[in-house]
């Protein structure tokens, strides 16, 4: 309660110590009418989910798994965008309350040193043209150390205790990425997404390198070389100017 400084996010919470994942409560409660700012934190998830029915590894007590529940007033087609927004957050709450310097990589990622230090996954439910709730899942590995992760994490993934060498409060981070992603929310709301998409340029750890994009029917390589104004990845190839919506493509280094 007393570190908590965010208005609406927060302000009901529903905490689990074990839950099969976040989001599905999350997802839940929202379709049950939940206020906008409703969170789900578990300490461990049993089937915590990436995208495309990927897993996520969401030890007891080690990390911060989380969900937010927004209601945005804008239009559904937008909403590819949060994970934008909720990634510019948790970064910023991250290099201010944990000294790490970590970055993002496009659309969904935040990496220290190449390997995935957050991941999220938003999921959206919309009808006639209106979003009914957004559910912002955010998983971020804070006090798992590097010998916990399953083998073959052990390449890609990092924590914070990994690289700070010393746990950090996970109540402490939790109420400064609320206090961040309220801020940006409520600046999103304000004024449209422009000066957050501007924010998410600086933090970028993907503008300016050289990828490969692998879609479901498609790869290429090419330098990725700005997001626009819909948050798509613009990726410089041999056949011109290439858009790459957020879905199931994988952006990987060249
Ligand atoms: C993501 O998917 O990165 C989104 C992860 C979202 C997790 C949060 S936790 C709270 C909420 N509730 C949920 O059920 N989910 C959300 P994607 O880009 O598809 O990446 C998934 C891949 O990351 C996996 O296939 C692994 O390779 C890797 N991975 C799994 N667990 C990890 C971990 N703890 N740390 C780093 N990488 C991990």
């Amino acid at each position: 309660e007393s570190c908590l400084h965010s208005h609406s996010l927060g302000r009901q919470i529903h905490y689990f110590s074990d839950v099969g994942s976040t989001n599905n409560e999350a997802k839940k409660i929202a379709a049950d009418g939940c206020p906008e700012g409703t969170i789900v934190v578990a300490e461990a998830q049993t089937v915590g989910r990436g995208r495309l029915s990927r897993g996520w590894f969401s030890p007891y007590g080690k990390g911060i798994w989380l969900s937010v529940v927004l209601r945005p007033p804008f239009q559904p087609q937008q909403a590819p965008k949060c994970t934008l927004m909720a990634a510019v957050a948790v970064t910023k709450a991250i290099r201010s309350f944990c000294d790490v310097p970590c970055g993002i990589k496009w659309p969904n990622d935040i990496l220290y040193e190449g390997k995935k230090l957050v991941g999220i996954l938003t999921e959206m439910s919309a009808e006639m043209d209106a979003i009914n709730y957004i559910v912002i899942g955010m998983g971020v590995n804070v006090n798992t150390s590097a010998e916990e992760f399953p083998p073959e994490l052990a390449e890609i993934a990092t924590s914070i205790l990994a690289v700070k060498n010393e746990p950090v409060s996970r109540l402490q981070l939790l109420c400064r990425i609320l206090a961040e992603l309220e801020l940006i929310y409520q600046q999103v709301i304000r004024e449209g997404f422009a000066p957050v998409l501007e924010e998410w340029k600086t933090l970028s750890v993907t503008l300016g390198q050289a990828v490969n994009v692998i879609g479901p029917d498609e790869q290429y390589s090419g330098t990725a070389v700005t997001i626009d104004e819909d948050g798509a990845l613009l990726v410089e190839t041999d056949m011109g100017l290439r858009k790459v919506i957020a879905g199931d493509v994988s952006i990987r280094p060249q």
